[in-house]
Order: C-alpha cells, then structure tokens, then sequence
C-alpha cells in the first residue's frame, strides 16, 4: 500500500501510461529507439543481433504493460490462483512465439524488411532458454502458454539456473558436454531486487515449552542462503492475459550470519560460503528420467520450494483470510516428486510459524497439493537417504517421520495384522541408509494423484501405487493425457501448414479450438489439397536437407522417405533398435541386385537427442549411429536409398524446424516404459505419420486418429513381465535378423566392435531388459508396410491428412482444462 502513488496524482499518471505500439510505424518507431538508446547503438553499427535485441526490447514493453494489467486484476479479483512447481522449464526461444501470441507477426516481419533485417535471421540469434532436460520441462512449458491463452490465473514457479541443459557437439563420433552459458542477454527476464527470501540449511532443532504448555520447535543455527526472484512474462495467445513465471536465484545472504563470519576476520570461508550459495542455482542436472541423489541437487529442491511457498503464503496472508480458506485460494500442483518437501515445508510453516495445530495445518496441506507422476522406471523413482536430510533439513526430517508415523497408525487401525502392508507403504524405506520414498510422500500429501496418459495413469495404480489405491480408494488417482500447445507446435513450427489449414476453415480459430481441425476431413480426398498439402510437406523437407548439408555436410534427397527420431537418448526409448534396423536394411541393399535397388524406397534415417553426461551405455548408442553413419553415407552401392543423419545438439528451437519435416517418427519405447510421450503428438499435428509401440500416448493417438493410420508394432505392456522372465532363465534365441546385425558389429564393419561390446552385452547376458529382440522382427517387417504405404502418394496424404484432423484432443488447453475442473477447481478470470 505505502509504495502506491496517492489519489490525487493518479490521473496525472494515467495520462502518461505506457501504450502499446499498434501498427507498422509505430513499431518501428520503438525499434529504432531501443538500438539508439537502450542498445547505445545507431544504424551505422547494426548487426543482425541488434536488430534483434531492438526487436525483443519493443516487443517486452508490450509483454510488460498486458502483464502489469494481468497481475493488478488477479490481484484485485483474488480468485483462486494455481501454482505450478516445475524444476525444469523447457521454453526454447521467446520472441517469435511473443509476436504470434500478440498477433502482431505479420506488422513486425514488414516493418523490420524496411529497416533491412529478415525477420527468420533475427529470430534465429536468440538463444533458446533450456531450463530442462526433455518431455517433462517442455510439457511445464506447454501448459503455462495454455493456461494463459485461457485465462487462468496461474504461476509458474522454478529456478534460474545459470547453465542450462548443456550443449552437444559431436567430436570424432562422440558427444561431448560444453556448458550452456545463456544469460549474457536475456531481454525476457525480470530481477526483482526487492523480492528475496532467506533460506537456511544445516542447522539443528530446539524443542521448547511454551506458555500454554505445548512443545514447539525452532529451527536454528543453520547456513543462511538467499533466494532472489527473477520473473518472465507469460503472454496467452489472442488474449491480454499475460501470467508470470517466477525463477529463483541464490545469493549469499546479507543477513546477521555471514556478517559475524566476516567481522571475525575469516574471508577466506565467508567467501567460500558465498560461492556455495551461488553454487546452488548454478546448473541443472542433467539427467532425463534418472535419479542421483546428490545432495547439491537436494539442495536446489529445498531452496526452490521453501522460497517458493514462503511467496505463497505471503500473497495469501495479505488477503486478510482465515487459514482454513487456504486450500479454496490456493492450489499447487507438484510437476513430479522434485518439489515434495513443499508437503512438510507447508506443514511445518503451519505448526512451527503458524502455531496451528498439528491435524488442521495437515488438512490444510492435503487438500491443497496435487501430483503429477511421470515415469515409472525404477532408477527414475526419488528417494533421499535419511542422514542425507538429517544433516540439511533436520526439522523436515522430524516432520516427514511424524507424517509417516500418522499415516501407518491409520493403515494399521484399517488392515491390523498386515505388517508387509505396512512395510510396503511406508515412507521410510528400511535400506542400509534408509531413503525416502519421496513418491510415496507426494501421494500421502497430496489431494489427487494423477498419471500422464491413460495406459501410465493405470499402470501405477495396478503396480508401483497399488497398495495406495487400496488405501486410499481409486478416487485419488485419476488420468490427465499430456497434450502440447498448437500455438508454437503448429503456428509457429508450421506457418505454411497453419496458414493453409486457416484458408480451409475460414480462420484460425483452431488454434483456441484444436478440435475444429476435424473441419479438415472433407479435404481429405481433394487432390489439389492433397498436393498444396504436399507440398508444404516437401519445403518443410528441403530446409531440413538445407541444414543437414550446412551442418554435416551430408547430402540428402528430399523426395526420400524422412524417419526421424529425436528425444534424449535412453535405453528404454530403443534408439539403439532403431539403428540396428537401419544396419538390416543396409545390409538388405547390399545383398539386393541392382534392379531390385531400383524398386526399393529411398530414406533418409534422422537422429538427434542427448545422453546424459554419466550415461554410458546411451553414449555408446550415439557413437553406434555416428559410426553407421559414416560407413553408410559413403557406400556407393547404397547411394541415396540410404542416408543416415545425426543432428548435434537437439533442442527446442531444432524440433521446431524437425517437427514439420518428418514422413515418419519412430516412438518405440519398450511397451509400459514411456509414460507418455509427447513428441508423438507433435509429428502427427505437423502431417507426419509414426511407427510406434502400444506405449503412453500412442494408444490414445491411434483410437483418435484410427488404426490404419499408425504404424504399431511389438508386444504388449501386458507381455513385457513373462518376456523378461524368459530371458532371466535363457529360454530365448535372438531373434536371427538381429544376430545378423550383431554379427556385422562385431566383424568391424562400423569400426572397433570394442567400442560397441556394451550394446551387444545388453542383448545377451545382459538378459534384454527392454526387448530388443523380441520386438525386432515386428518392428522390421512393420517399416516394410511404411515402405509399401510411401509408394501410395495419394492415400499417404489422405492418411496424413485424417490425421491431423484428428488431433484436436492433444492440445495442452485440453490438458490444462482436465487439471482445472478435476484437480484444481479454478475458474477462469474473464478479460
Ligand atoms: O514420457 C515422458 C512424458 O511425456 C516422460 O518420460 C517424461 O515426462 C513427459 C511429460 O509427462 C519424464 N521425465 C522425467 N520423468 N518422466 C524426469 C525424471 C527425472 C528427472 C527429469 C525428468
């Protein structure tokens, strides 16, 4: 309230507000003004990254006056707010999607061409921002562009990290990690210098009596560090609503503390304390889908979500409510279980801070959490060591045993006698050291349990979770199918595509209404839209090759038949089977007879993705690919039937341009592996088709679209236990086209079989953990029915075609709409 201009002056103010630029000149106007002062540059020194820093800068000041407008009527309005914990934010570039959500593209590609700058050239100098590592980071991103487009109130809340996800080159054949330093500019982000919090670690309890005779606890002694917020705008699409995305940051502490350290003469540790604060916001970790339980990593979780919360509270405490409205104000939904100490840093603020009793302040928590569940790969599932959270977080660990303690006695009072029961559940698993079981944690704490595509939601309730389903009854745990934005994964990836799909339906109103595509279906036979369909199909295609031959220098056909696979490169996503079919059909060409090379289908076989740094087997797939890269790349008797391609550094903005080139993607992850899978969903709205298994999203994509248009192949989540099971016991042969591969590995044909004996390994003694073998001959003879359907071009282009116009349901609004009236129950604010 002090820091608010009085009454009287306040139309003074209003009459110089800031305004947004609304046509040509107006914009260019704030362009040039921005080189010439903000940027201290003038037309006699103006790069290409200039003129894009001159262009991001115009289109902030808009960002800025929607968002300050946004935040003062939900502020005003004090409705419900949803606040998204993520650890990861996967944005990728900013200011192409600013312009299309504004609706001021079109104004801007003509005003910058005459102050002589491209406008492609210039969004092509932002660095992407990748604050994540893959499906999980992007689907945060995803669903903050929905929920704005919607218009509910809602924060994103992270971490600044200083290094994101590292950059990938490829070095002799091997990736290599360099460090993605992406702040230098960074015209999109915020520091709000009066916005910190501090945050302790270490430390110790100190129980005491209080007056009335309760026993509180302190938490004290500990290592202060703090947090300061940078926040992002947020625009929806055709919409003023513009939410924010709160990034943290960690600072030494200003506080008492250090103050001492330093006072006392000791610079050399108060300094090394302060490069340990900065330590914590500094990277992220790497790894997709895999757990390492660092303690640095801890760290960040605790630091994140205690600023986070302490945000929270602080804007609830202001409306002047009682805390029983707490979980009608607020919900917070737990992006996976890297944000489950918010469970016990909410109740330990209720009890400790609050004084609230020990059962309201968990009534409270309970009906104010909701969790998401990603995977269900073991390695994936978080547990923290006990003497781990001793040592950093020693009330937590007091409260988390507490909450266990609670949570057995009622388990124990519903099923008496069941003590596996209560081994099983318990959060506290009794290892040497004990861990928590964060998931367990996040399902104790949490209102609603949600999985990430049907075939996943009912996975976990029929194994990793099921003793809690039958805890807690079915009603806790439902479904909510990931879905991604068509504003950047169509409009913007695909302007060509959308721009023709909008002449169709008389507008763009499908990119608020993803189901009017199916207004598409009755094009689906028209041959001219067939071939202006095709068309785009082949641009999109010929500047992919544009890029493969700049970037590699591999040259390749355009009218060949594109297979692409990018997501991070993991075991159980099977880019390694992907390869050894593309060795079989190699050595297929090698054995066929010039005529019969004639008649086959020339393809193109596209990878891209990252390992992560520790990973050696996924390395080694990487190197696997390279290597049959080069040896088929030069074949002369191969020639164009077949190219195989590994684009370096997969990311955001390359899945951008990849997205709409593909004939066909591969998404092959072992069936029951892949929770969902979002990329699938992406190639299919840009006119692609896939080969796939019954995996995550897949399922849902073919009862959408029908089952003559996707190419499924392999066994069922159903079978993968008793296939397993066989190879423990050796009562499998390998199957004989994938011994024939193998064999050509180990003769040396892709260079030292040495590099390569790790691959081999996990198909034989290795036991075939994710089925390579088992699937390989299905998976083979389905690209045979790829290679038959690619000579159809008409009926490939109606099935390309049907498809799109069955998409609709995989919009994240869709997603976002499912998460607001199921789990959230939040309302729209009308703008
Ligand atoms: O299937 C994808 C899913 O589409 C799943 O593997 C991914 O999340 C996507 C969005 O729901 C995912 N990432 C992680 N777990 N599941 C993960 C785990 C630990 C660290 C980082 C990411």
């Amino acid at each position: 309230i002090e820091s608010s201009i009085p009454a009287p002056l306040r139309d003074t103010w209003k009459k110089f507000a800031a305004t947004e630029f609304k046509e040509k000149e107006a914009f260019q106007k704030e362009v040039v003004k921005h080189i010439e002062t903000t940027l201290a540059r003038s037309l006699y020194n103006c790069d290409e990254l200039a003129a894009y820093s001159g262009v991001a800068l115009a289109f902030r000041d808009r960002l800025i006056i929607d968002w300050n407008k946004t935040q003062q009527a939900h502020t005003l309005l004090d409705q419900k707010r949803v606040y998204y914990l993520s650890l990861e934010f996967l944005m990728g570039r900013t200011l192409d999607n600013a312009m299309l959500n504004q609706q001021m593209k079109d104004t801007a590609v003509d005003g910058i061409s005459e102050l002589g700058f491209r406008m492609e050239d210039l969004i092509d100098q932002e660095h992407d921002a990748a604050l994540g590592n893959g499906g999980l980071g992007r689907l945060a991103a995803c669903f903050l562009d929905s929920l704005a487009s919607l218009n509910f109130p809602a924060w994103g809340y992270g971490l600044r990290y200083r290094y994101g996800i590292f950059k990938q080159e490829i070095i002799d054949g091997y990736q290599v990690e360099v460090p993605d330093y992406w702040l230098d500019f960074n015209p999109w982000e915020f520091p709000r210098h009066d916005i910190t919090v501090d945050i302790m670690f270490y430390g110790h309890v100190r129980k005491y009596t209080e007056e009335d005779g309760r026993t509180s606890h302190v938490w004290e002694g500990g290592e202060v560090v703090q947090a300061l917020a940078y926040d992002v705008p947020i625009p929806g699409y055709g919409t003023p609503t513009t939410n924010n995305l709160r990034l943290w940051s960690s600072k030494p502490s200003t506080g008492e503390f250090d103050f001492q350290k330093f006072n006392s003469g000791d610079y050399e540790s108060s300094v090394r304390d302060q490069q340990r604060a900065e330590t914590i916001s500094a990277v992220l970790y790497p790894n997709d889908n895999i757990d390492v339980g660092k303690e640095l990593r801890l760290k960040q979780q605790y630091f994140w979500v205690a600023a986070s919360l302490y945000d929270i509270v602080r804007r609830f405490k202001k409306s002047g409510r009682a805390w029983s409205d707490f979980p009608e104000q607020v919900a917070i939904q737990l992006n996976d279980t890297h944000p489950t100490l918010a469970i016990v840093e909410l109740q330990r603020i209720l009890i400790d801070k609050e004084q609230l009793d020990w059962d309201d302040a968990w009534n409270i928590v309970t009906q104010t959490f909701g969790y998401t569940n990603h995977t269900v790969l073991p390695e994936a599932l978080e547990k923290w060591s006990v003497p781990l959270v001793q040592n950093l977080l020693p009330r937590h660990l007091q409260i988390i045993y507490e909450i266990n303690l609670y949570f057995l006695q009622t388990v124990e009072r519903r099923f008496p006698k069941d003590r596996d029961l209560l081994r099983r559940v318990s959060i506290i698993e009794e290892s040497n050291p004990q861990v928590i079981r964060m998931a367990y944690l996040a399902i104790i704490g949490s209102k609603k349990v949600n999985g990430v595509a049907e075939l996943h939601s009912d996975l976990i309730k029929s194994t990793i979770f099921k003793d809690f389903v039958t805890i807690f009854g079915p009603d806790k745990f439902t479904n909510v199918t990931n879905g991604v934005t068509p504003r950047r994964w169509l409009h913007q990836a695909n302007p060509k595509l959308s721009a023709l799909i909008a002449e169709k339906l008389g507008g763009y109103q499908f990119l608020k209404d993803l189901t009017l595509l199916n207004g598409l279906e009755k094009w689906a036979d028209d041959k001219d839209f067939q071939r202006e369909w095709m068309d785009i199909k082949y641009s999109n295609k010929q500047r992919l090759a544009k890029y493969i031959k700049e970037t590699t220098g591999i040259a390749v056909n355009p009218h060949a038949l594109f297979d692409i696979q990018v997501k991070r490169i993991h075991e159980y996503k099977r880019q390694q089977m992907n390869i050894f079919g593309v060795i079989s059909r190699y050595l297929a060409l090698k054995k066929m007879t010039k005529a019969e090379r004639a008649k086959q289908v020339q393809r193109v076989s596209i990878f891209g993705g990252k390992a992560a740094p520790g990973y050696w087997m996924a390395k080694t797939i990487i190197r696997l690919i390279t290597a049959v890269s080069e040896v088929v790349n030069n074949d002369i008797d191969v020639g164009d039937l077949l190219k195989v391609v590994f684009i370096e550094d997969y990311n955001v903005s390359k899945a951008e341009f990849l997205c709409p080139a593909s004939d066909l993607s591969e998404h092959i992850s072992t069936a029951g592996t892949e929770a969902s899978g979002t990329s699938n969903m992406k190639f299919v709205l840009n006119g692609g088709l896939i080969i796939g298994t019954c995996d995550g999203a897949n399922i849902e994509i073919t009862r959408e679209i029908g089952e003559d248009r996707i190419f499924l192949f392999g066994h069922l989540a159903e079978d993968v236990e008793d296939l397993r099971h066989a190879h423990r016991y050796g009562k499998t042969e390998m199957d004989p086209a994938l011994r024939e591969v193998c064999d050509e590995i180990q003769k040396g044909t892709f260079g030292d079989p040495g590099i390569f004996g790790g691959l081999i390994h996990a198909l034989t003694d290795g036991g075939d953990y994710y089925l390579v073998s088992d699937d390989f001959a299905s998976y083979l003879a389905t690209h045979k029915l790829v290679d038959e359907a690619f000579k159809d071009p008409q009926s490939w282009a109606n099935k390309c075609i049907m498809s799109v116009s069955a998409m609709g349901f995989f919009t994240s609004d869709r997603a976002i709409q499912e998460y607001a009236e199921n789990i959230w129950n939040l309302e729209p604010v009308p703008m």
